[in-house]
């Protein structure tokens, strides 16, 4: 029982942590470059590639999109909608991995 306890104790401050740097990585004006983040509500992805956003102090502009609908500024540029897509001016990236990196390059 105390286990248990201890346990979501640890868990809830976990997710406190975690709701701390996913606020860091959001901003609603775009942060010192023109970062753009295309991401689902729920995509694990996402929150990976916002995690590493708000570790690395970056801002970017989330834009929430739907399953199956291409924002009309990526039409064309992507063959098919998987989040998280970055765009960093002419740059886009589709991967949270390639975007962890270029985070990582790019940030503080
Ligand atoms: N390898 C990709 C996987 C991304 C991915 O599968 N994202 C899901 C959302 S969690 C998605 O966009 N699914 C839409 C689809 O497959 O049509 C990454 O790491 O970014």
């Amino acid at each position: 029982m105390a286990e248990t306890s201890r346990q979501n104790e640890t868990g809830v401050r976990d997710l406190k942590l975690i709701e701390d740097v996913l606020a860091l990585s959001t901003c609603e004006g775009g942060g010192v470059t023109s970062l753009k983040l295309f991401v689902f509500e729920t995509c694990p992805f996402c929150v990976r590639a916002r995690l590493m956003a708000g570790l690395k102090g970056l801002s970017p502009e989330l834009v929430y999109v739907a399953p199956g609908q291409t924002p009309a500024e990526l039409e064309g540029r992507v063959d098919r909608l998987t989040v998280p897509i970055l765009v960093d001016g002419e740059t886009l990236i589709q991967d949270s991995t390639e975007i962890i990196r270029h985070f990582d390059s790019i940030g503080t």
